[in-house]
Parts: C-alpha cells; structure tokens; sequence
C-alpha cells in the first residue's frame, strides 16, 4: 500500500538526505538522528494545499506498535507544516519503522493521554523537553496507529 500522488522532497536538504538514504537501504542506514544514535522513523504525508506526497524524518517515539509524532521542530515558534498536513487528513500517512512502510492513521492526543505520550517521546529523546521550555506553544503529539 502507498499513498498515490507526485512526491516533492523536503526542501530540507538534511532531512531530504535521511529519508532517501532511509528508503534506499530499507531502514539499516540513515536510522538514526545523526550520530545521537537515537532512532527515526519515517512518515509520509500528503500536503494539504499542493496534494503533493511529502515525507519526513521523526524520532522513533514506539509503543506496544503505536507511534507518537512529535511535532517539535527543534522548539521553533510555529508547528511544522506536516502537523497541518496530518489534521488536514489523518488517515493518509504512511509511517516506515525497517524494511517496509505501513498505512497508519493519526490522531492527536490530549489530557492525560498527551502527558503519557510526552513522557515516553522524552524518554526517546530527551530534548524534547529542552525544546518545549524554549516554545511558548505546546507541542503536539499525534499518535499514529496501523490501518487495514
Ligand atoms: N521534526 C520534528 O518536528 N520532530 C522530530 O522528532 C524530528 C526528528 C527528526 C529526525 C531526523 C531528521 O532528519 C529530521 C527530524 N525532524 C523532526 C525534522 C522534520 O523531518 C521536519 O523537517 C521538520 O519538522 C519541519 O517540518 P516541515 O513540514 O515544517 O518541513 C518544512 C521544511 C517543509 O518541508 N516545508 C515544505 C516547504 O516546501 O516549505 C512544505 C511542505 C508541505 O507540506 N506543503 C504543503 C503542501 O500542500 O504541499 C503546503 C503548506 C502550506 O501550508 O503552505
């Protein structure tokens, strides 16, 4: 399964690279953020202007095969624009964690779910809580589950 459409690559170059490099190894390369050594993910979206397949790198926040997304953007003032792509369509996302990629369909959390999640996604990666104090808006945290 796939999602149809023209993919435009981020205009990212570094992210660009990883989900390239990601894709053509089946995840043994390009799996980490850097050299944190900290596991990606990556997830395809569709952009909910162009409907152009767009995809990126995320850390790999997982959970009895549940997925969150982290949509910190390094603490950046404003959401990263695939969070939009997300709300805008939560059931068109691909989320690949190894050789293959998945359908999935994304919701975002609140409440005590949200605080559960947090907690894990910085347990993953603990500058997400460095990134949070830096931000005056609070970060979501959508939660990705397998479809079909
Ligand atoms: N970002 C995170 O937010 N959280 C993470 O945990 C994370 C980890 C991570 C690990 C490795 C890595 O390589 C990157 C990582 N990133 C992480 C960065 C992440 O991959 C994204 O690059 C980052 O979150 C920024 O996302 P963004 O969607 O804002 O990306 C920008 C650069 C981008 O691609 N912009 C496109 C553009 O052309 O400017 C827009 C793409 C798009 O969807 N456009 C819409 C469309 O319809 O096509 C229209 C958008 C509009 O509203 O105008």
């Amino acid at each position: 399964m796939s999602l149809d459409g023209e993919y435009e690559p981020s205009p990212a170059q570094w992210v660009r690279d990883q989900v390239a490099e990601y894709e053509a190894s089946g995840g043994q390369r390009a799996n980490t953020l850097r050299d944190t050594g900290l596991p990606v993910v990556i997830v395809t979206t569709r952009g909910n202007k162009t409907g152009k397949i767009r995809k990126m790198a995320l850390m790999r926040v997982e959970h009895d095969g549940e997925y969150a997304l982290v949509a910190s953007k390094g603490g950046a003032p404003d959401h990263p624009v695939w969070y939009y792509n997300l709300k805008a369509d939560p059931t068109a996302v691909m989320l690949q964690d190894g050789p293959e990629p998945f359908a999935a369909e994304v919701r975002e959390l609140d409440g005590d779910e949200r605080a559960l999640w947090w907690d894990r996604a910085v347990a993953a990666y603990p500058p997400y809580a460095e990134y949070q104090a830096k931000t005056a808006r609070t970060i979501p945290v959508l939660l990705a589950t397998r479809r079909g």
